[in-house]
This record gives C-alpha cells, structure tokens and sequence, in this order.
C-alpha cells in the first residue's frame, strides 16, 4: 500500500446497462464499483438510478467517464458518483484538465447544482455540497500509455488528483508499433517503485488467469492500494462457460 488506505479496495466494472448488476456485485463482496459510461452502453438515467441502488447496497459507485467535457462529468457527480475515473490521462497538463472540470473553486471550476443526489435532493446547504464536491469526491486518472507512466508522480501529483490508474490493456495496445518505449511491464514496475517512493495512491486492473492471485499480489507485493477484479460481462461470460463445459465431464 502506498497511498491512501481509505481508498476502497476491490471493484468491479459494471458494463451492462442493468442496475442489478450493482446489486449483485455488492451481494459479493467488492468494495466498489465502476460504472462504465465509456465502454459501457449505459446511459445517464440508468447511470443515476446504479449511483442510488450502490448507495443503498453499501457498495462505493465510481463512473468512468468518456471525456472531462462538462457534459461527461456533471451528470454522474450531480447523480451522486463517489468520484470519476477519466481515462487517457498522459501527462500533468491533461490531469489538470480533469480538475478544473470535476472540482469547484478553487481547484477548478464545475458547475454547482444542489438540487441532485450529490445536494440530497436540495437539502444540503450551498456550503455542504462544495465541500462534499472538493473532499469527498475522488478523481482518478489513468494512466495508460508510456508517456502517462513515465510521467506518473507528476500526473499523480496534480492538486486534486486522488489516484492513478494504470491501465494494462490501453498500455499494450498504444505501446504495440512503437519502437524504443520499452517493455510495458518494465515501465509498469518502474511506475510502481516511483508511485511508491512518493505514496501516490495506485490501482489497476488484474489481468491474469488467475484473478485472485493476481489481485493479491497486486495489492500485497506490489503496492497497489486497489485493484479492480474484472467486469460483470466477463463474470457471467466466465460463469455461464464453466457450468456449460461442466456438463458431461462430472
Ligand atoms: C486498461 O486496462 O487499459 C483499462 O482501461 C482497464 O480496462
């Protein structure tokens, strides 16, 4: 663990536009969720209505956004997210961006509305829902490429960053025709040493074949303060095949 130990510590991102999914997850065990507004075909009602029912299952609701253009981010603070994940965050400039649209003055500069989830419904006052908005409210960044890596204290840094993300997937595939970026799993692990050095709080995902082996040791060798387990759409994929390839081998 390197950085914030508050930081819920297993998730799942929620792919399907259907809010039992959350239920679900949270009947499981995960600590957090990831709705996924950019790979995900959820829109903003079911979006709202997931942020309500995590609430309600005492699972923490995070919404990975596409972008950080107001559009993108007000809707899921204002429905009451626990904090945003933006991904393709490449160097402190772009990190920077994603505080001036998430948080209120003076970090940056979001739109106030108190009459959401994230007011309770207008019962909070003005004051109570800024500093809700600025304290509790936690922005991740990914980092997902070679630039983003080699950039991560500084990116990790920025005043009103939470959190770094790593994002394996998004790194392969940006590093795959590029000569002379290095290996992706040598710039992943010099990440780690550096996010480690300067307690930056880190998470990624955990791509192995055995998910749960590679989750503690993410989490326990590696300095990950959170890892996210896998998506729903896998979980069931994953599930369905092995009752399936179950049959007739029992
Ligand atoms: C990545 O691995 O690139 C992600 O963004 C997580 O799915």
């Amino acid at each position: 663990m390197t950085g914030d130990p508050s930081f819920p510590r297993l998730g799942a991102w929620v792919k399907l536009p259907a809010p039992e999914s959350v239920e679900l997850l949270a009947l499981a065990g995960f600590d957090f969720v990831v709705i996924d507004a950019e790979h995900g075909a959820i829109g903003t009602r079911t979006m709202s209505t997931m942020i309500g029912l995590a609430r309600g299952c005492g699972i923490v609701p995070f919404v990975r956004v596409a972008g950080t253009a107001p559009r993108d981010v007000q809707v899921p603070l204002d429905a009451g997210a626990a904090g945003l994940f933006v991904p393709q965050v490449d160097d402190a400039a772009r990190a920077r961006e994603a505080v001036r649209t998430t948080r209120f003055p003076p970090l940056g500069q979001r739109g106030a509305s108190t009459s959401g989830r994230a007011g309770r419904w207008g019962l909070d006052t003005l004051g109570d829902y800024l500093r809700s908005g600025n304290d509790e409210v936690r922005l991740v960044v990914q980092a997902e490429s070679a630039e983003a890596l080699a950039a991560i204290v500084e990116i990790g840094e920025v005043p009103g960053v939470d959190a770094v993300f790593i994002g394996p997937t998004d790194l392969a595939v940006s590093s795959r025709f590029r000569e002379g970026v290095g290996r992706p799993a040598d710039l992943v692990a010099a990440a780690e040493r550096r996010c480690g050095d300067h307690h930056i709080t880190l998470g990624t995902t955990a791509s192995s074949v055995d998910t749960s082996a590679d989750a503690s040791e993410l989490l326990d060798r590696r300095g990950y303060d959170f890892v996210v387990l896998g998506a729903d759409t896998t979980m069931l994929r994953q599930g369905a095949q092995a009752l399936v390839n179950g049959v007739g081998t029992a």
